[in-house]
């Protein structure tokens, strides 16, 4: 994936991280990195959204378990920023099945399965501009700088 600066990625720390409160520990990973979390909200995600979100799922086997997981409880949506976000979250997030994923990834240190993967976060970044209107107005998705942006 070619460098591009600023760019911005979907991330939901799903049911099981929230309730698993490691909402805290997920969220430093990105801003250690370098990154910045420009839009952040605690949400019930009603069932219709959750459809558009995972449309690219639907008639797969684990497709209505998908979407039960992810309306169950609270999740905590965000958008992060910064270059190359889409390539760096993704790898911090580690492999979609926790029992593969890396330690040292999110889902390494914190999933053990597939079914319990704690976090979503955007593929690529025409699956970044699809997904973060489902859960963000722009007017919601805030400019700031961070203070050592010139040592990143
Ligand atoms: P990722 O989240 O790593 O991009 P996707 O996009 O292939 O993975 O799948 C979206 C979500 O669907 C996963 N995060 C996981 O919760 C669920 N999922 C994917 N494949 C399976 C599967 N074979 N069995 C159960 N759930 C799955």
């Amino acid at each position: 994936m070619a460098a591009v600066d600023s760019l911005r990625t979907l991330v939901l720390i799903k049911p099981d991280g929230v309730a698993r409160s490691k909402v805290g520990q997920i969220i430093s990973r990105f801003e250690d990195k370098g990154l910045k979390v420009v839009a952040m909200k605690l949400m019930r995600l009603d069932r219709p959204r959750a459809e558009r979100h995972y449309a690219v799922h639907k008639g797969k086997p684990f497709y209505d378990s998908l979407l039960n997981y992810i309306t169950s409880s609270p999740l905590v949506a965000m958008v992060v920023e910064g270059n190359n976000s889409i390539e760096i979250v993704r790898k911090l997030v580690g492999a979609t099945n926790g029992a593969k994923a890396e330690p040292g990834t999110i889902r390494g240190d914190y999933s053990t399965g597939i079914d319990f993967n704690l976090i979503h976060a955007s593929d690529s970044e025409e699956s970044a501009n699809y997904e973060i209107p489902i859960f963000f107005e722009e007017k919601e998705i805030l400019s700031y700088e961070r203070a050592d942006k010139d040592w990143l």
